[in-house]
Formats: structure tokens, sequence, C-alpha cells
């Protein structure tokens, strides 16, 4: 059961429309992407048609990272043992990988512990710290996690080790804070844009290592980054960053380059998944779900840290199939709880909240089901489920609504929590389940109804697929990658006759015939007994160009569209 989506055309000043096509001698519709994204700067217009990471903030902005490089060229000069401390997602290993070429580059005694996320949960750990001092380590740098973990870095020092945190996680406190903390949302941070990947922020500080180390200038590193721009692009869209500002140029120009790469992995990955050999955004997506399923098997071993570093092929051609299988397993497993925590859901759809209780959901898929449901509801999510003798949630929103704020209030109810504005996570007693229920219910029904959905679809104009030309679509794949914060531009086309799912249409121009055609869920419009059925259908392009639909329904009953 989906709720019914409003369409909207959005209402354009054609004068406007007009002035933006002839200046820069672009398509109609291009010019109303543009002007509803408020692209209409020179600079800005520019960066869509040649980016470059001419567009990326300079490292110097992050704070803390004068400290943090003066730190780590002493250790590089001393031969000192420098750890990288990672995250077990996408992110937090894309930036250890990263981290851990550039100090190699730089003739750095460094090596890599990744924790397991299920034996040693998030961040920094006691038993590391102390396995790490007994190996001879005197440098921690952390990627993608522990800004919160002052206890531990507190330990770290007193058993004589400096600790570095680079991190993107939302920061609980500053009191206590003596060490370098790389992270663009501390307090007092003057970072331009916050809402950058863990890799990012790793990527920033190599670059001024590089810079500082090698004498290299801005115009040198930038030559020598594109190698690892692909991990940039995997951890930034593995984990839902909004692909605005630097992290869509990071984005863009890093998967660009996933095709020519000479990371084997990654290479190895892509001919797994799609079997034309192209990437295009679901491709993208299903890299990130294998990598996620390639997990760290013991102290300094981690298996999605191999697969983007190995040459040898031999490796990646056992073990990305398996994963390849794991992954889909673990899908299918997930959609198959998914279903069941719909079935569970009652009442809960017309609150303003879905807060859910579900002890028979298996921690590992809450994540899935929870986005899942935002999706789907277009509304703030709370899963909660068992793990280890506590309850453990997963907390999501829709639109720009901060949801770390809001649970932050109950943090005295929580034994652990972390997260971003707009996903978190926490751990508590599972007998205060219900009186966080209760406060974040009254809390969310105080709310006007607005205030975190986007359950409508914002429709550029109405487009035959007849009219649909080589240039616009051109034009389009310019956005592309499209993910988060960066949603594709979406078109109408009405009443298409659709015969058993298929619809055909001709390019008036050249002759050539086209067919589109309904698959999964939007499978619900096709006609009785096979009989034509008139729809109407919003559609877009992906990165490749491909015609993608995004939500059909009948003709007859269409009376959905609505023009701002
Ligand atoms: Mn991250």
């Amino acid at each position: 059961m989906t709720l019914p989506q409003r369409w909207r055309i959005i209402d354009f000043n054609q004068k406007e429309v007009e002035e933006l096509q002839k200046q820069y001698n672009i398509s109609e519709h291009f010019s109303k992407v543009l002007l509803n994204r408020k692209i209409i700067s020179n600079q800005e217009i520019g960066g869509i048609f040649s980016p470059g990471l001419a567009f990326v903030h300079p490292p110097h902005l992050l704070p803390d990272i004068e400290i943090a490089g003066l730190r780590i060229e002493k250790a590089i000069k001393n031969g000192e043992k420098i750890l990288l401390w990672g995250d077990e997602d996408t992110d937090g290993i894309t930036a250890t990988v990263f981290l851990y070429e550039v100090l190699k580059k730089l003739d750095g005694r460094v090596s890599y512990h990744i924790p397991s996320r299920k034996d040693e949960g998030i961040g920094l750990n006691i038993e590391g710290i102390k396995r790490a001092q007994e190996e001879g380590y005197t440098l921690i740098i952390t990627v993608d996690c522990a800004s919160g973990d002052f206890d531990e870095i507190h330990s770290a020092q007193k058993m004589g080790m400096d600790v570095i945190v680079t991190d993107h996680h939302e920061v609980p406190t500053l009191d206590g804070k003596n060490f370098a903390l790389l992270n663009p949302k501390v307090a007092n941070s003057s970072y331009p844009f916050p809402d950058i990947a863990g890799v990012t922020v790793a990527f920033k500080l190599g670059w001024f290592l590089t810079k500082r180390v090698l004498k290299v200038n801005d115009k040198e590193w930038k030559s020598a980054a594109g190698e690892w721009l692909p991990l940039v692009f995997l951890g930034t869209y593995a984990d839902k960053v909004p692909l605005k500002n630097e992290n869509w140029f990071l984005a863009k120009l890093g998967f660009n380059m996933l095709h020519s790469t000479k990371r084997k992995g990654i290479r190895n990955l892509i001919r797994a998944i799609s079997k034309s050999g192209i990437c295009d955004e679901m491709v993208a997506h299903k890299m990130i779900s294998v990598l996620a399923t390639a997990k760290t098997t013991g102290w300094m071993q981690n298996t999605g840290f191999n697969i983007l570093t190995t040459m040898d092929e031999e490796y990646l051609d056992t073990t990305i199939p398996k994963l390849v299988k794991q992954s889909e397993r673990w899908y299918a497993e997930a959609s198959k709880n998914f279903r069941k925590v719909l079935s569970s859901l009652s009442g809960d759809v017309f609150d303003n909240v879905i807060f859910v209780y579900v002890p028979f959901v298996p921690s590992e898929y809450v994540s899935f089901c929870t986005s899942h449901l935002k999706e789907r509801f277009s509304r703030s999510v709370i899963v909660v489920t068992d793990k280890n003798g506590l309850s453990f949630g997963e907390a999501r929103t829709a639109g720009e609504f901060n949801i770390h704020e809001l649970l932050s209030k109950y943090i005295k109810l929580f034994t652990s929590f972390g997260g971003h504005k707009s996903a978190c996570g926490f751990t508590m007693r599972r007998e205060n389940v219900g009186k966080l229920r209760q406060k974040i219910v009254e809390d969310f029904s105080k709310m006007s109804v607005t205030t975190d959905r986007t359950g409508e679809l914002r429709i550029i104009g109405k487009l035959r697929l007849e009219d649909i030309t080589e240039k616009l679509k051109d034009e389009l794949m310019l956005l592309s990658p499209f993910g988060s914060g960066n949603p594709p531009p979406l078109f109408l086309a009405r009443d298409l006759t659709f015969t058993k799912s298929t619809y055909t249409y001709e390019i008036p121009d050249t002759g050539e015939v086209k067919r589109i055609e309904m698959r999964g869920e939007k499978n619900a419009w096709i006609g009785i007994n096979g009989q034509p059925i008139s729809l109407d259908v919003v559609y877009y392009f992906n990165s490749i160009g491909t015609l993608i639909i995004a939500d059909a329904r009948p003709t007859v009953f269409n009376e959905t569209i609505t023009q701002t």
C-alpha cells in the first residue's frame, strides 16, 4: 500500500525561462530545471558544464587541520607507527583506504584497524587501544568516527599515544577536548559546507598533508587526486549526504572515473553487477550494498579494504561473486522483514511520525526498514528492536526536519546515541522504549503536518515522449549522478496507451520505434486481461540517459495533477 502522492507541475515565469535559454543556448526544459534549482549564476552554470576540483573547498578551512598536519608530519619524519581507526561501512572503509594510501605515499609507517560493528561497535574501544599500545603505535588517526569518544581518547593519551579525530558525525560536546578534532560540524567551525561525508573529511586531510610534506601545489595535487575520487564518490553516495555544493562535484568527478579507474576491485565489482559493464545509479547502489557485506574478520583485517586495495585478480574473482550472492540474500531477508513491519502497522500511518517497536526484526535489518518506511510514507520514522539485552533503534526523517536535535532532548533515556540531522541511531533499556515513544509522538503531534513531509512529486513540465531530444537528454545527464539532495528532474507524459505493460512510440524525425515498460510495483496498472490501458506517467532520465518511470496512474482516475 502506497499513499498516493500529489503530482504538482511547477509554474515558471516564461520570460525568465526564455532569457536563461538564450543566454546559455540550452533547451527550454533544461532552462526550467536550472531555474527550479536556482542555478542561475555564471559560476554555477559553469560548474555544471565543466565540473572540477576548483569548485571544492580548500582543506585549510577544516578546524584543527594545522595541528593535525604538524603532528602527522612529525610522526612521518620520526618513523612513528601510525594506526588508522575506521568504521565498517562504505564511507568508513573508503576513508580508511584513502588515508592509508596517502600516508604510504608520504612514507608513513601506517596500518589500519576497522572495528567490527557486531563485536566492537562503532568508534574507538579500550581493547583496541591497548592492543595498539602493545604493538608500539604512538599515533591513532580515526576516520568517520570517534567525535564523542572522549573517554577512550583520554585513555589512549594516558597510555602515551596521541589521537587525531577525523569525522563528520554530530559532535555531542567540546568539554574536555584536548586533541585535534577535524569535523566540519564542531560548534566553532567556519567550514562552508558541513554536510560532507567522512571520506571527504579524510580527503581534505590527505590533500593538506600531501601539500605540506611533498611541497606540491594545488594544481599538482588536483591532477594526482583523480585515482582517489571513485573512493570519495562511493563513500559520499553510501552515506547519502546531500549531493549539493562540493559533494556534488566530488561525486560527479568520482562517478565519471568509475569506468577508467585502475583500482581492480571497483572494476571487478562493476563487472559482477552490471551485465553491460556500465555503471548507473542503480549499479552504484548495488556496489555499495555488496561492499556493505564485506566485513571485518579480525584485528587489522577487513574484506572491503582488501577489495579496494588489492591487485590480486584471483582474490577478487573468488571473493566478489560470493559477496554478491550474500548481499542478494541479505536484501531478500531485509525485504521480508520490511513486509512484516508493514503488516504490523495499524493507526501509525496516520500519525505525523511512525514509531514502531518490532522485536521480531533482527537488528541488522532495522536500518533498511527505517529508510524504506520513510520513503514509503514520506515522514519521520523510528524503528526499535531488541539487541544484546537492550533495545536498539534507528531514526530517519524526510525533508529538512532535524531528528537528531529532537532525540537529543531525551539523551538521558539512551545508553548510546549518535548520528546526523536526518539519520541517527541509539540503544536504550527496553523498559524506556514506551516512554520515548510517548514523548516523540507527543512532540510530533504539536508540529504542523508539513514540517517533515515531502509527499509530492514536483514536475518540471509536460513532455511527450516523442518530443524528447538528444540535446535535452545530454543536458539532464550533466546534473547526474542523481541521489540524495539531487533528485532527477521529473517530466509528465499523459494518456499513453500501454499494451501488456509496454508503451510503443515513434520518434518523428528518424522514424525510430522506442518502447518503455512498466516494472515492479508499477505493474499494478497493467490492464485487466491484458487489455490496453491509458496511463499518465511521471518519468526521468538516469545518469546514462535511460528513461525511468517514477510513477504512473490511469488517466481516467488522475485528478491529482496540480499546477502551482
Ligand atoms: Mn560516515
